[in-house]
């Protein structure tokens, strides 16, 4: 008997242990010390079967186990109720804020460019990074040991192949398929040998345009880069066109505008000067109208270039390139 008792200690004991919950728990209490079929329950009722002399004895025993399990039941309950306390959710706290995703800064400046020309009736064309000397050169009117080509200055991979270094051999695919009109921007990624500092990348982003038709003059590029500069920045921007030199266009200019800043006044992002260069531009070249078998006689061009890295620099005031390829997420969450 005292084998058998002790055996359904053990047993309610287990099954106490390996009660997850209230409900369990009391299921494990119900099957030994329910009212009508506990185990235990049953072998007191069924103590009137033994002779007289082991009753006291008998019983005395199965006291004592009954009290250790309702011990053992009492402190598996404490334990589940500490347990779900701890899992208690706080459904008056209010949410967590899901950090949202953001375009680039890069992305949204070209995104912004792209608007302001499509608005303006360009179409965005795209092409390939990797290109051949010809395309990237020799059509742009820089034949060979012309200085820009310096191996110094680009990523060739063979003998003939490099990584474009502006966007122009875009536009000389679209020019050699197309005749005039033509009204189109050139937007991606370009590739330079320069040695990093807070201006210089050798990765980097361009858009360039072209236009081409009859009668096309330098007063339609000033009035298409002006819209474009007061679109990007300020209405009240002025723009300042200053004589320059490209292989690819002539007469050729760079663009400066009054400091966004300090509005011409000078001040440290225009060292003092005012002004700020913003791009390049020009009207096209005969020789490049020659390349793709247009008639310089018949059609005029202009065509302008500018670094998307710069023009989100002075739109934002950063003043190191770096900043946009670290991908320190202090920086980017700014825009
Ligand atoms: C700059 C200057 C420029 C062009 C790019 C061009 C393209 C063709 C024909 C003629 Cl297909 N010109 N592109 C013209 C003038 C300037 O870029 O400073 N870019 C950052």
């Amino acid at each position: 008997m005292r084998e058998k008792l002790e055996r359904l200690r053990l047993e309610a004991k287990r099954k106490i242990d390996e009660a997850t919950n209230e409900k369990e728990l009391e299921a494990v209490r119900v099957e030994f010390l329910g009212r009508r079929q506990g185990k235990i329950t049953q072998i007191l009722r069924n103590i009137t079967d033994l002779s007289p002399q082991d009753r006291p004895l008998v019983g005395e025993l199965v006291n004592q186990i009954k009290r250790a399990v309702q011990e053992d039941l009492k402190r598996r309950e404490k334990e589940i109720s500490r347990e779900e306390e701890e899992e208690w959710v706080d459904i008056t706290l209010p949410g967590k804020k899901p950090l949202l995703g953001r375009l680039h800064p890069i992305t949204q400046t070209l995104e912004e460019i792209k608007r302001i020309f499509i608005g303006l009736g360009f179409q965005v064309v795209r092409g390939p990074e990797v290109e051949t000397e010809y395309y990237n050169f020799e059509a742009l009117n820089m034949p060979r040991y012309h200085p820009a080509r310096d191996e110094q200055d680009s990523f060739y991979l063979d003998d003939t192949h490099l990584l474009r270094t502006q966007t122009s051999p875009v536009q000389i695919r679209v020019m050699e398929k197309k005749s005039p009109p033509i009204r189109i921007i050139a937007p991606g990624r370009c590739y330079r040998r320069d040695a990093v500092d807070a201006s210089h990348f050798p990765m980097f982003h361009q858009v360039e345009g072209l236009a081409v038709d009859k009668s096309i003059t330098f007063s339609d590029l000033k009035g298409c880069l002006t819209y474009f500069v007061h679109q990007m920045f300020d209405k009240k921007t002025r723009l300042r066109f200053r004589p320059s030199f490209f292989p690819f266009t002539e007469p050729s200019a760079e663009v400066d505008i009054s400091c966004i800043m300090c509005k011409g006044r000078g001040c440290r992002v225009c060292s003092g000067k005012g002004w700020l260069e913003i791009l390049g531009a020009g009207m096209v070249d005969p020789e490049v109208f020659r390349k793709v078998n247009y008639d310089p006689e018949k059609y005029q061009g202009f065509a302008f270039g500018m670094g998307v890295e710069r023009i989100c620099m002075l739109k934002y005031g950063i003043d190191d390139i770096r900043l946009f390829f670290q991908n320190d997420l202090r920086f980017l969450s700014q825009f």
